[in-house]
């Protein structure tokens, strides 16, 4: 049964993806290089692709591998950097259910093979900027996430969407300790959920998502603080009300509901003006942070006559 269930999201990736889906970012944008790997001639044959490409994703260079999955923030298997790397091979991603709340459907769980066949899964490569000051270009592999709450027949007066990781603290060892108010629980507004930036990753780099990274079903939320984006999802509830979510409830003062990126709105125990790139080294260049880290023209819309230093 758990082999099954790999086979099918396995095979399902592999159906959907083009190579160009699989090829590691700088490759793709180094088209002399690319050119070869696919052994053709002439640099017409890239063309094309290239410019779908710049749709939704960032031309930004993207982090390697082992910069994406060993400098993590995943609180259920410890406060550092490297924890998760370390301790999140034991959470069991397979099987795997979502439960939804707030739909009229009587079938309420859903195993994520069932969620993920018939989409059509895309490569996003999207900056992370971490509300800690530090920031990341990842390439994910997945769907947009209004692809699924359009196939839900979602209450009508929903306004706002509440997620929340699992809760296992035989496998996450973190949970066994109140480091947070577990699950730990993130939410937007239904307008922000159904925009076609908002994503689903399934995958990263054109393989499985690696679990330290929120295997194998998390948020991307690529204008947001970093822990907007929730990992390794179990619940999915359409709500009247703003829900509880996890780092605005811990400390109101430092961590809004919106958390929109944001170098005019310092955080209150440091500024926000610029971010440490990974993969730079310590001391490597700051880069600026960016409106809605660089997404204005996509998201600005969602956020007009709105007083961003209020609604943080
Ligand atoms: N369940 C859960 N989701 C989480 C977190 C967490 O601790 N637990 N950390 C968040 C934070 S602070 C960030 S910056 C990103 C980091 O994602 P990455 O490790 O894949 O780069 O995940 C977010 N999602
Ligand atoms: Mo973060």
């Amino acid at each position: 049964m758990r082999n099954e269930v790999v086979n099918i999201i396995g095979s399902h990736i592999l159906k959907i993806l083009k190579y160009s889906d699989v090829t590691p970012y700088n490759l793709y944008l180094d088209r002399r290089k690319f050119v070869e790997a696919l052994g053709l001639t002439s640099l017409a044959f890239v063309a094309t692709p290239i410019a779908a490409k710049q749709n939704y994703s960032t031309r930004a260079k993207a982090n390697t591998i082992e910069e994406i999955t060993n400098y993590n923030n995943f609180y259920e298997f410890g406060t550092s950097k490297t924890d998760p790397a370390k301790y999140a091979h034991s959470l069991r991603t397979n099987p795997w259910e979502i439960t939804f709340e707030g739909i009229s459907q009587n079938k309420k769980k859903f195993d994520i093979a069932e969620i993920i066949k018939g989409k059509a899964i895309q490569e996003r490569v999207y900056r992370l900027r971490c509300v800690e000051g530090w920031s990341m270009v990842i390439p994910w592999i997945g769907f947009p996430l209004r692809d699924l709450i359009n196939e839900l027949e979602v209450d009508n007066n929903t306004k706002f969407v509440a997620f929340e990781t699992v809760y296992r603290p035989e496998e996450m060892r973190e949970q066994k300790r109140a480091t947070l108010d577990w699950p730990y629980r993130e939410g937007l507004t239904i307008e922000e959920a159904l925009h076609p930036l908002t994503f689903i990753a399934t995958g990263l780099y054109g393989k499985e998502l690696p679990n330290q990274n929120g295997a194998p079903f998390r948020l991307v939320v690529p204008w947001k603080y970093g822990f907007k984006s929730i990992k390794s999802i179990t619940k999915i509830s359409f709500k009247k009300e703003q829900p509880y979510t996890t780092w605005s409830s811990e400390n109101p003062r430092e961590y809004g509901f919106y958390s929109n990126v944001n170098p005019n709105v310092d955080h209150p125990r440091w500024s926000q003006a610029t971010e440490r790139v990974i993969g730079e080294g310590l001391f490597g260049k700051r880069r600026k942070t960016e409106l809605f880290n660089g997404y204005i023209e996509e998201v600005g819309d969602l956020y007009k006559g709105m007083d961003l230093k209020k609604y943080y």
